[in-house]
């Protein structure tokens, strides 16, 4: 068996997903995602240019050798625009795999752990009153657990993830377009003084049975992190994500010796090197790593196994940006994983999404039901993706009040 060609598109309906769409002489294809948030065209271009001609002729059985391949001969190895682009062929030939086995993915790794994924929905409010609102559409429909954010008073942007007035919670999506970022501003002082209060009054309000979840998207200092995770204990948080810019892994032994909170990190991970002392030395409960950009589910597997035998769940990246293959990929690994912890989902199929994508994963209940179909169970309409142009865009960038550029 032998690959014979491969395609990239870039767009999609509000996104510029990529997708790979990998040929074989058997007739039999594979799609994967190399998405790579607001950086879009350079996975598309690494596979266009680098990685498509060396694929031509390849046995696409070979996925283990074929990834080998890939990162050792990359020399310059990881980094997420190669880590993307390699994640979109290692999901297309795994894709090709569950085809020529004609099983879903999860059969694959181990059969079925469970029958559906627990997943959390994103509440935002200006405002606490704002907030609560949000959080209880969300129950309203079945989820059980929630991530919270909320506007800081005295902010003059109200932070992260937050909408500017109160009532645009349901179409609340961080706004990326332009080349030029929007700035933000931000002040831990503030932010430290209001939120535990908040999360407590979530908890009050909505009982102890809520997963609550929350993000500092990388915003504290290591004491200041260590301070709040301390002060957020009362809450009973499910997770505390990204607390401190994740390349400073000493700040988690910081929080750990101070807070029992649970800690979530890894949405920016690109290979299990970024977390394996992390999740050696327990300093950890939840790796967040996304198939897409940390190089597709043959290093993803070996992260969760790794993770597994240190009492470390998953809780996969699964931000509106990710591609319902980069979704479905997870969908197989959190039906299979005996160490699943929840998911982040947020591709809820917009008609023109389900267009461009058919497939039958489906979410009840705050629950995903994997697909049984062959393979990751999502199809890509060529004549739909003819139908959208790359877009580009920019995450928001952050600074201080007096200036002073900070993480976003
Ligand atoms: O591309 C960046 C987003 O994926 C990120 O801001 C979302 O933090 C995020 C999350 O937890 O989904
Ligand atoms: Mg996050």
């Amino acid at each position: 068996m032998k690959i014979i060609d491969a395609k990239v598109f870039v767009g999609g309906p509000a996104k510029n997903y990529v997708t790979l769409k990998i040929m074989t002489d058997q007739g039999i294809y594979g799609l994967g995602d190399a998405t790579l948030n607001n950086r879009e065209t350079l996975p598309a271009q690494y596979l266009t240019d680098y990685l498509i001609p060396n694929l031509v002729g390849m046995d696409p059985r070979n996925s283990e050798d074929i990834w080998q391949f890939l990162y050792r001969g990359a020399y310059f190895r990881r980094g997420p625009i190669a880590m993307a682009a390699f994640g979109a062929i290692d999901m297309a030939l795994w894709d090709i795999k569950g085809k020529l086995a004609n099983m879903p993915l999860y059969q694959l790794f181990g059969g079925k752990s469970r029958d559906g994924a627990m997943v959390y929905a994103h509440a935002t409010g200006a405002d606490t009153e704002d907030l609560m609102d949000s959080i209880s559409y969300y129950v309203d429909q079945g989820y059980k657990a929630v991530r919270v954010q909320c506007g800081v008073p005295g902010m003059p942007t109200k932070g992260y993830a937050v909408p500017e007035s109160k009532g645009a919670f349901r179409n609340h999506i961080t706004s990326y377009s332009g080349i030029r970022p929007k700035v933000e501003t931000w002040d831990s002082d503030k932010y430290m003084r209001f939120m535990p209060g908040v999360l407590e009054e979530i908890r009050d309000r909505f009982g102890p049975d809520l997963k609550i979840l929350h993000d500092v998207h990388h915003r504290l200092m290591p004491r200041e992190a260590a301070a709040f995770a301390k002060s957020v204990e009362p809450a009973n948080l499910f997770w505390l994500e990204d607390p401190t810019p994740a390349e400073d892994q000493d700040a988690l032994t910081l929080i750990r010796q101070h807070s029992t909170v649970p800690i979530a990190i890894g949405e920016v991970f690109n290979s299990i090197y970024d977390c394996n002392k992390l999740i050696e030395r327990e300093l950890i409960d939840f790796i967040r790593v996304a198939v897409t950009y940390a190089g597709g589910i043959t290093p993803v597997k070996r992260i969760v196994d790794l993770a597994g035998l240190h009492h470390v769940r998953t809780g996969f990246h699964g931000a509106p940006s990710h591609s319902p293959l980069c979704m479905a990929a997870q969908a197989h690994l959190n039906a299979w994983a005996p160490n699943f912890g929840i998911q982040e989902y947020l591709v809820l199929g917009t008609p023109e999404c389900d267009a461009l994508f058919p497939s039958d994963h489906r979410m009840e209940n705050g629950m995903v039901l994997v697909s049984d179909a062959p393979g990751l169970g999502v199809d890509f309409d060529e004549k739909e993706a003819a139908r959208y142009e790359y877009a580009p865009g920019s995450h928001p960038v952050v600074r201080l009040e007096d200036g002073t550029m900070w993480n976003y």
